[in-house]
């Protein structure tokens, strides 16, 4: 059960009687006055205590103890600088509610030894309604000390967690699916157990709808979620996987082109029109919008975004900001294109910014830009363990170094992570494979891995149910139509390959699309995968 906290009043949004009759689907009720007297903390308290037990929810006083004991309510929270978690339980009692304020490792470990009930951790995002908090963590810094409380002992892995901070509707169920102690597949790992929201309830113009609408996100999957078929299991034996695959991923191609869903491409100057053109080939419908206000009407189309930093401005920063929020909100899926995220501090700045606002359903990169990505989601990469692959020439890592970083940052990012070079490793955390199909020319035309990145949005948008089945067919799709046209008699080179490209696009979308597969598909499982120890909390 998912707990919705309120605070029934703040600095800024003081109490209204008429608010609390009463909050639907709030589960526990926060009184937190920073200045009122003591005895008009009491009859507020009194008063919210009557209304509060009336509707079976527990009542906690922030900060102060002694008004707890006088009103005979349920708890109190506790922040740092309030009396310390254990002399509160003392005086209060094991029967009683203490919760605790904790912003880092430390604090949440400390609370906990002390005997807190729930620990508030925050803050998320900045807020105006209480602009002195001392350290806005953001989704990483809630994910790491959810992994350390999820590694720690008994008391650390059963203790409750509420997040608090710029929780509202349009981001409390991407905050959710976000906020998970990145463990292991096969275990279980700790999560959040609710959000603790002031304004989104008190600040709004009917609360006791707006806290009906919150709950009722709280106990429903993400839109982004909300068409997955998850969970997906790998079958056994690895013959029978990659042919069913292959059957999933032709399917996925004739989908697209039947739907011939809406590609909207917030993308750089120079590929904007390859971009359209690939798209077209594909069977899918390319819009070149880079406004975010046009995002909240293009998102309800049944299309997918792409975002690609390929020319990151702040106005573009801006703008992406908006689509991704236009298309969490709708379920829309969004392919993240981190074009040189490592190179400058702008954009290792821009890609942090972007992955602690929006969910990408997929992230794809060379493995200078995966490495950025890992640092943006909260690891740090061990630089010493670095090597020369052996697959190819330039490459940093081995193929299972690769398989470590993608399905160790997808499990983490619960999305599809794709590492693109000579052979492409791609996963979901749960499931990884090699694509090896693919053709130099593609590395000698600008803007090839800019369209593949249209072409994934395509296969994401057509096929929600299983996203990375969707991801290895778009891959597949776009690397033997590069291998088809590079070994056609009129192709002399890059610039001819161009349109035979184009042509060979369309043309095997066709083809499998009526059912003559997917010859020459170089797809492997990688089903055991060491921990490599590349990627490091941070
Ligand atoms: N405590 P809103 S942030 C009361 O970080 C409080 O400890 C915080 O208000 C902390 O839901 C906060 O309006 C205010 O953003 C949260």
């Amino acid at each position: 059960m998912m707990e919705l906290t309120c605070f029934a009043t703040s600095l800024q949004l003081p109490i209204r009687q008429s608010q609390l009759t009463f909050l639907a689907g709030v589960t526990i009720v926060q009184y937190r006055d920073k200045i009122s007297d003591t005895s008009v903390l009491i009859s507020t308290a009194k008063a919210l205590h009557e209304k509060c037990k009336a509707n079976n929810i527990p009542l906690l006083i922030n900060d102060r103890v002694d008004v707890a004991l006088a009103v005979g309510c349920e708890g109190v929270h506790l922040g740092q600088d309030d009396m310390n978690v254990s002399e509160a339980r003392r005086i209060l009692g094991n029967d009683k509610i203490v919760g605790a304020t904790v912003s880092s490792i430390d604090e949440a470990r400390i609370a906990v030894e002390r005997g807190a009930d729930y620990l508030g951790i925050g803050t998320l995002y900045a807020t105006n309604t209480k602009k002195n908090t001392k350290d806005i963590i953001g989704v990483n810094g809630i994910r790491k000390i959810l992994k350390h409380l999820d590694n720690g002992n008994e008391a650390e892995r059963k203790i409750k967690t509420v997040c608090i901070g710029g929780v509202n509707a349009s981001n409390l169920q991407r905050i959710t699916h976000q906020l998970r102690a990145p463990s292991a597949p096969s275990t279980s790992p700790k999560s959040i157990d609710g959000v603790a929201v002031v304004s989104a309830i008190i600040g709004a113009p009917d609360p006791k709808a707006a806290s009906s609408h919150l709950s009722k996100l709280l106990h429903s999957p993400p839109p982004f979620k909300a068409h997955s078929t998850e969970p997906h299991f790998w079958l056994e034996n690895n013959d029978q996987e990659i042919s069913h695959l292959l059957t999933q991923a032709a399917a996925a191609t004739k989908s697209v082109r039947e739907k011939g869903p809406l590609s909207h491409n917030m993308t750089n100057l120079v590929v904007q029109n390859f971009a359209a053109n690939v798209a077209l080939c594909i069977g899918a419908s390319p819009i070149m919008a880079n406004y975010g206000e046009e995002a909240s009407d293009l998102s309800k189309l049944g299309g997918a975004l792409v975002v690609n930093m390929g020319t990151v401005t702040p106005d573009g920063l801006l703008n992406y900001k908006k689509a991704i929020s236009a298309y969490n909100l709708s379920g829309g899926p969004i392919v993240l294109d981190p074009v040189g995220a490592g190179a400058t501090s702008v954009r290792r700045a821009a890609l942090a910014e972007l992955m602690g606002i929006g969910y990408f359903d997929l992230i794809k990169g060379n493995e200078r830009e995966i490495l950025a990505v890992a640092r943006a989601s909260g690891f740090t990469v061990d630089d010493n363990s670095q090597q020369r692959g052996v697959d190819s020439g330039d490459a940093l890592f081995t193929i299972q170094q690769k398989a470590y970083i993608v399905s160790t940052l997808a499990r983490r990012e619960r999305n599809v992570v794709l590492l693109t070079g000579a052979v492409d490793v791609v996963s979901d955390g749960n499931r990884t494979y090699t694509i090896a199909n693919g053709h130099k020319y593609l590395g000698m035309i600008t803007g090839s891995g800019c369209t593949l990145g249209t072409t994934l949005s395509a296969y994401l948008a057509a096929n929600p149910a299983d996203k990375l089945y969707a991801a290895i067919a778009g891959i597949l799709h776009y690397e033997i139509a590069a291998e088809r046209a590079a070994a056609r008699e009129d192709v002399k080179g890059p610039g001819t390959f161009v349109p035979a490209f184009l042509d060979e696009l369309y043309r095997l979308g066709v083809e499998v699309s009526e059912g003559k597969g997917w010859e020459g598909a170089r797809v492997e499982c990688v089903k055991s995968i060491e921990d490599e120890g590349l990627l490091k909390e941070a």
